[in-house]
């Protein structure tokens, strides 16, 4: 094996993913065009990462929207659920933004690890709801995240951990492949396609899900001001992107390639069949359509 022993070893190692097996896997695609990793279980010694990252102090901000409904449906599963399976171990202080700060749970929370409860208006369109988040994430890292936090993992709340996401997904810029699309020929990824707006693309690398994106606070910083800077540019021409923020986000991971990428372990649809996943580490919850979007 190639995993780092000793102290010394792991400070070579930081920001170096040579802890990782490639060969270990060969049913997937283990590292990008670019020679990013793609995270999968079997390629990465754990222990390793957590030591690498416990010896230089990383801390991690967590940032998570529960607006209207989606406090009350989301919210607490999504808390508890990483308190037993998010970076266990490292420092986390969750930024938990929502009109109704009153209406937040309770949560046992483990040793190092803090919440931050911020109110937000409530757009009236839910595309505005979800694409608006690239403005307020910029904003708390500027006014506060960046004072205290090396790394920024921005998350949809409709989601549940149910196995490991730790210190391995920590990366400068990590993008999350989508689990519905990694195995589609590229013609079918669903891009923006209308030239008039400022996430079109003609060609990708691969389909990135908005759900789940996340770096050092620099990386995500100039990812969320471009792509609020872009939506707005999108609002001043009276265009939409067809997957709104996520549109702008395939688009920065495009122009910007992404150093590390996550494997659809990392935000898996349990209702998919497949043979590759060894561990669902962060899967979707039941989105309840009928009820939520109207
Ligand atoms: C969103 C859509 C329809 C009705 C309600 C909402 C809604 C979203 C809401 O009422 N309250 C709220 O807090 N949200 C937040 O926005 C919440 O954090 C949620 O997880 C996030 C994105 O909305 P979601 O999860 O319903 O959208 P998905 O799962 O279809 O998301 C993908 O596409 C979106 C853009 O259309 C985003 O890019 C998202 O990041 C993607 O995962
Ligand atoms: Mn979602």
């Amino acid at each position: 094996s190639n995993w780092a022993t000793n102290n010394d070893e792991l400070k070579e190692l930081f920001d170096a993913d040579i802890t990782l097996n490639y060969g270990a896997r060969t049913d997937v695609t283990t590292i990008s065009s670019w020679k990013a990793p793609i995270m999968w279980e079997g390629m990465f010694d754990p222990n390793v990462y957590d030591r690498m990252h416990i010896h230089f102090g990383s801390n991690v901000a967590v940032t998570v929207f529960a607006v209207g409904r989606y406090l009350d449906v989301y919210l607490l599963n999504f808390l508890n659920s990483a308190e037993r399976y998010f970076m266990v171990g490292l420092p986390v202080k969750y930024y938990v933004f929502t009109d109704t700060p009153e209406k937040v749970p309770k949560v046992a929370l483990g040793h190092k690890r803090s919440m931050k409860v911020l109110k937000v208006d409530r757009y009236d369109r839910w595309q505005d709801i979800s694409m608006m988040r690239m403005q307020t994430i910029s904003e708390i890292i500027e006014s506060e995240i960046r004072y205290s936090f090396r790394y920024v993992y921005c998350f949809d709340v409709d989601q549940v951990f149910k196995g490991r996401f730790g210190s391995e997904a920590l990366g400068d810029s990590v993008a999350m492949i989508h689990s519905q699309f990694y195995r589609y020929p590229k013609y079918r990824y669903t891009f923006d396609k209308n030239p008039q707006s400022k996430a079109f693309m003609k060609v990708g690398d691969l389909y990135y899900h908005a759900a789940v994106f996340g770096g050092s606070w620099e990386n995500v910083k100039n990812l969320t001001d471009t792509c609020y800077e872009n939506i707005m540019v999108d609002k001043i021409r009276n265009v939409e992107a067809l997957w709104h923020d996520e549109s702008h986000l395939n688009r920065f991971f495009f122009d910007n390639k992404p150093t590390k990428l996550l494997s659809p372990e990392y935000c898996w649809n349990e209702i998919f069949p497949d043979q590759d996943i060894r561990v669902p580490r962060l899967v979707w919850a039941p989105k309840y359509y009928d009820t939520l979007r109207t």
